[in-house]
């Protein structure tokens, strides 16, 4: 539990994760093959952070799937297995000549989004979409940082957050 910041002295209390893995968080990666230049680049920035902040290299499982589609049902099974505090869905949809890419793009995202609501654990949304590869490539550790990493980070501050919240029994 945090210090109550001024801003928000009228809440009793405020809960909020750290940045720091818990001892023994496990973590599984659910990375795609599809735009393989551009992943490689996010699950490299999302194991660092893990390490980074806290995670066992050891308790750190990646699998990887062809495409962007079939990253939610991996995550599914992932989540429901009981046997990861976290989940971090990697990819990248890139905009081509058709309209594929809002049918691959929206579905991973509501894909992922209900993979977490329906398990309770949390999966982190490392998935871009861009409309371009150059817009990808900022994104996977050069101009506009590591998204990647992004989502690693935000797993972990998650778990964090699952660990505060059950011992304030919430
Ligand atoms: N998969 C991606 O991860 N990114 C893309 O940009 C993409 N495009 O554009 O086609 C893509 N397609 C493959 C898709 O995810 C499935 O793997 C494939 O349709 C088989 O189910």
């Amino acid at each position: 539990m945090t210090d109550i910041h001024d801003d928000y002295a009228q809440a009793g209390r405020q809960l909020e994760g750290a940045l720091v893995a818990p001892q023994g968080a496990r973590f599984a990666i659910v990375a795609s093959r599809f735009n393989n230049f551009i992943v490689e680049r996010l699950i490299d920035g999302a194991l660092d952070a893990l390490t980074r902040h806290g995670a066992q290299r050891d308790l750190v499982t990646l699998v990887r799937v062809p495409g962007s589609w079939e990253v939610p049902l991996v995550c599914s099974r992932l989540a429901k297995s009981g046997k990861f505090d976290a989940i971090v869905a990697l990819s990248a949809v890139i905009r081509g000549g058709t309209p594929h890419f809002d049918y691959v793009a929206t579905e991973v995202a509501k894909g992922v989004a209900s993979a977490a609501l329906a398990s309770g654990v949390p999966i982190s949304f490392g998935v871009l979409t861009t409309d371009s590869i150059e817009q990808a490539i900022d994104r996977a550790g050069t101009k506009s940082g590591n998204k990647g990493s992004d989502a690693a980070v935000a797993a972990v501050e998650m778990v964090s957050l699952a660990s505060r919240l059950s011992e304030a029994g919430l």
